[in-house]
């Protein structure tokens, strides 16, 4: 293990705090988030978050309405600093799975951008509208409550196997170490550019391509929405970092043989990183042979921000994660999930646990799910299967849970989407699987025995049906219809029977 040497201090802004204290010094004046012509430096950062905090600071628990604009950012900077947990919603949620995140983490007020309309599971919430002002004076924060490292900063839902998703309650002090972690793997500094066009409701986005800026004092530019020529634009004009999910460095791959632009841009990259899911050897080698580039690959969950991570000086070998990050204990264990395996030798697989400063603090409303997830002696068992190269590297090979699908880098659980399947009155009974996809990593197949044989739901229908119902990522992208689902004698369904052919 890495000595643990990060900084626990409250402020998890110092720029931010500087441009407060001081609206008239050069760090004032350095620019901090930019989304398409819209931008705010440091000092008109804090003009505008500080009295949406002061708004805000006596509230329990707010809502993000997080679209990929400048307004989210300054909503959940604006939480940070008063010390209220902020819920990111995700604004393509549908009526079921909103109606779920709002009644369990119980916000008493949803912040929203101006003119932006609210679906009605939001209705019953007070709302504030987030104006950006930067002609406001920068009022005196943060409050007391910002000040403990456990406060709950954020409140991110992530999906399980079965049910609907969970909260993960993750720390200020979480938020802090993981950043200063990565600072020290990627060299990460204040004159970093950062481009990516990543949503803002998960922590890949918001926690590391947004917070990650803004505590290193640099600054993000976000895309609004990913495309390869806002890349190939944002690089060649500063930017000196990529943050995406193997889908979007597919897309990458994809395009560069017929955009010279686009090779020439990635090359002058500092960093090009890549998380969320595994990224495929072929795209690695697809983009560092156009581009004389290698995309380095982090490991992290919502549970446990980053765990490991390739670092800037290090080897970037393709299939790999890299290494422990600072601070982060990493084990493998045996089936008994608590008999560790003390193999480097490239071949002994186990399942990754976890513990460190980086964890999250718990599932909110879900002791049981919570005291499930970690070991009597605190490590967090992440369902991750890897192993460990001679040299310490990580080697993600696989995932305990099959009924966990990760799909565009989104993690989506099987069970979810089954109970939305089975509230379509065409299904009678419905299972759920992922299969590999070269664009998506894995897309989500519905198998289904129709009520009527005769006329079964189309896929269209049952697509709309749950991206209606829950969001558009957990949509089946495949339909087959069966007369009956494969059981065992105790009835339960056999998935690994579940082929097409
Ligand atoms: C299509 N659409 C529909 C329907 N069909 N909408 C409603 N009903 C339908 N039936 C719309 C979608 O809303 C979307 O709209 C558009 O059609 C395309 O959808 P889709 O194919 O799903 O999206 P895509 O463009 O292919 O998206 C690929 C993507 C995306 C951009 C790579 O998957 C993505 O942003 N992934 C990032 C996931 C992520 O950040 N994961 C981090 C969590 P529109 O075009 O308007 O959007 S993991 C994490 O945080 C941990 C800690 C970690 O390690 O990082
Ligand atoms: P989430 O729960 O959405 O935060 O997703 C976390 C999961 O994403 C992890 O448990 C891994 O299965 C997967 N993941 C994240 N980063 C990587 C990576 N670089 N390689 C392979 N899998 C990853």
């Amino acid at each position: 293990m890495s000595p643990l040497s990060l900084d626990l201090s409250p402020d998890l802004f110092p720029a931010l705090t500087e441009a407060q204290a001081d609206p008239d010094g050069p760090g004032a004046h350095r620019p901090a988030l930019r989304f398409g012509d819209r931008s705010l430096t440091y000092g008109e950062l804090a003009a505008t978050a500080s009295p949406l905090a002061a708004r805000v600071a006596e509230a329990g628990r707010i809502a993000v309405w997080a679209t990929p604009t400048l307004e989210t950012a300054v909503a959940v900077v604006a939480a940070l600093l008063a010390g209220v947990p902020a819920v990111p919603l995700n604004p393509k949620s549908g009526e079921s799975e909103l109606g779920h995140i709002v009644s369990d983490s119980a916000p008493t007020l949803v912040l929203a951008a101006q003119g932006t309309q609210l679906p009605p599971a939001l209705a019953a919430l007070e709302r504030l509208d987030i104006d950006i002002d930067t002609s406001a004076p920068a009022a005196g924060l943060p409050s007391p409550g910002a000040s403990d490292p456990e406060t709950p900063a954020l409140i991110v839902y992530t999906s399980g196997t079965t049910g609907p998703p969970k909260g993960a309650v993750i720390p200020r002090r979480a938020i802090a170490t993981t950043l200063d972690a990565l600072a020290d793997a990627w060299q990460w500094t204040g004159d970093d550019v950062l481009v990516h066009g990543l949503p803002l409701f998960h922590v890949h986005g918001l926690i590391l391509g947004i917070l990650g800026p803004l505590r290193r004092g640099g600054s993000v530019r976000h895309l609004g929405r990913f495309e390869t020529a806002g890349v190939a634009r944002e690089l060649s004009e500063g930017a000196t970092m990529l943050f995406g999910v193997p889908t979007m460095y597919h897309r990458i791959a994809e395009t560069l043989p017929d955009d010279p632009a686009l090779a020439k841009a990635l090359a002058r990259a500092r960093l090009l990183v890549s998380g969320s899911a595994a990224l495929p050897v072929h795209d690695h080698e697809r983009i560092a042979q156009a581009t004389g580039r290698r995309v380095i690959e982090r490991y992290g969950m919502t549970e446990t921000l980053m765990n490991t991570s390739v670092r800037a000086d290090g080897e970037p070998r393709a299939g790999t994660v890299g290494v422990p990050l600072p601070g982060v204990e990493l084990r493998l264990t045996e089936e008994d999930g608590t008999t560790a395996v003390e193999a480097y030798d490239g071949e002994t697989v186990g399942e990754i646990q976890v513990r460190g400063p980086n964890l999250f603090t718990e599932y909110l409303n879900r002791p049981e799910a919570t005291a499930a997830a970690f070991t009597e002696d605190g490590w967090f068992r992440t369902g991750d299967m890897a192993v460990r190269d001679p040299d310490g590297y990580v080697r993600i090979v696989g995932r305990k849970a099959t009924d966990l699908i990760k799909s565009g880098g989104y993690k989506i659980g099987a069970g979810e989407i089954e109970n939305a399947l089975l509230e379509h009155p065409g299904v009678r009974e419905a299972a759920v699987t992922g299969e590999p996809d070269a664009d998506l990593g894995e897309r989500i197949v519905a198998w289904i025995v129709p009520a009527d044989p005769q006329s079964p739901p189309t896929v269209d229908e049952l697509a709309d049906h749950v991206a209606r119902r829950l969001a558009p990522h957990k949509r089946p992208r495949v339909v087959h219809h069966l007369d009956t689902l494969p059981r065992n004698d105790m009835g339960k369904i056999m998935k690994r029977a579940l082929t097409h052919d």
